[in-house]
């Protein structure tokens, strides 16, 4: 067992509440890793508390507890985990509203599987980020695992949720050979895997005008780069009235990926207040995704990735760059 690891134990178990962090960008692996966190940090007697600055996307609903993450940050807890991100740039509410401070006057474990990192989390009092995993949830079944800590099959449905949300279903190439043994262990001791994607699906039902939505978004998609760039952008008006039903990106996404020729696929969104967000999507051997959105100061997956943009330049401008840096990535990968 690595020191790390041993460390973690101690300052689980030395502390009375414990505040489980997820970035801004709240997804299955996040909010699954959070929510078995939860569960074994009750069990093993300390009190959790549930944090993210953003509103958990319906989409997401489907993992019982959902509703247990505040919007506030409490004033009373001895530590935090902020699982599944390593970058300050992808916790930025905290960054502005000062409640950084709060996590760094206490001891803070940071837990994560991403590849590359900048603005990291400097105060963290132990870091434990291994791109090796096809996820945080992965991450955290070993360490618990390790540390005889005590598991619950709803723990563990959390933690299946976890790795099919950022293994795509154990689709793409971030399931490795151990995330399979993790999931046949899982299985093994009573979780019910087809039940999970049941509910997965009953929640990703899309409403009508949504699906008409789709058909425009389909519609407005630009191909660059010899067919291999697909990207849409999509107005603020857009986002206040579709996003609160079904986030843009991913509804189009895979349909782009399932394009003939398509390597990338990006869907940019232009805000008001200036800013811009991208999000990208490979295919297997265009694994650009992380590269791309680290141009713009973001970062992810090889096959997944995310940026924002918050400068005085136009949007015009930022596409164009966006388009460009897509065109010379892409040249060196998928012949
Ligand atoms: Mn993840």
């Amino acid at each position: 067992m690595t020191p790390d690891y041993q460390r973690i134990d101690e300052l689980v178990k030395n502390a009375t509440e414990i505040l489980i962090v997820q970035a801004d960008n709240p997804d299955a692996d996040s909010l699954g890793s959070a929510l078995a966190l939860e569960q074994v940090i009750g069990d093993l007697g300390s009190k959790p508390l549930l944090y993210c600055a953003v509103d958990i996307p319906g989409y997401l609903h489907y993992l019982p507890g959902w509703d247990r993450v505040e919007r506030e940050l409490p004033s009373n807890f001895d530590a935090s985990i902020i699982v599944d991100t390593s970058t300050l740039t992808l916790l930025e509410k905290l960054v502005t509203s000062n409640g950084i401070r709060q996590l760094a006057a206490k001891p803070c474990v940071v837990l994560d599987h991403h590849q590359t990192v900048s603005n990291d989390i400097s105060f963290a009092s132990i870091t434990v980020c291994d791109p090796h995993r096809s996820s945080t949830g992965e991450l955290i079944y070993d360490i618990a695992t390790a540390l005889h800590w005590p598991m619950s099959v709803s723990c563990k449905q959390h933690l299946m949720n976890a790795i099919l949300g950022d293994t795509q279903g154990l689709s793409n190439s971030l399931a490795t050979s151990k995330t399979y043994r993790i999931m046949a262990d899982m299985i093994d001791s009573g979780v019910d895997r087809s039940r999970l994607e049941e509910s997965r699906r009953a929640f990703g039902k899309m409403p009508q005008s949504i699906y008409r939505y789709k058909a425009e978004l389909i519609k407005r998609t630009e191909f660059y780069v010899d067919g291999r760039l697909a990207l849409v952008s999509i107005p603020q008006s857009e986002i206040n009235d579709y996003s609160p039903l079904y986030n843009p990106a991913p509804l189009i996404q895979n349909d782009m990926l399932q394009t003939e020729g398509v390597g990338i696929g990006i869907v940019l969104k232009i805000y008001n207040d200036g800013h811009v967000t991208g999000a990208i999507r490979a295919n297997p051997t265009f694994s650009v995704a992380a590269e791309l959105a680290e141009h713009f100061g973001g970062g992810g997956h090889a096959y997944a990735s995310g940026f924002k943009v918050k400068d005085s330049r136009s949007f015009e401008d930022i596409k164009m760059e966006c388009i460009q840096q897509a065109t010379e990535l892409l040249s060196k990968v998928g012949k």
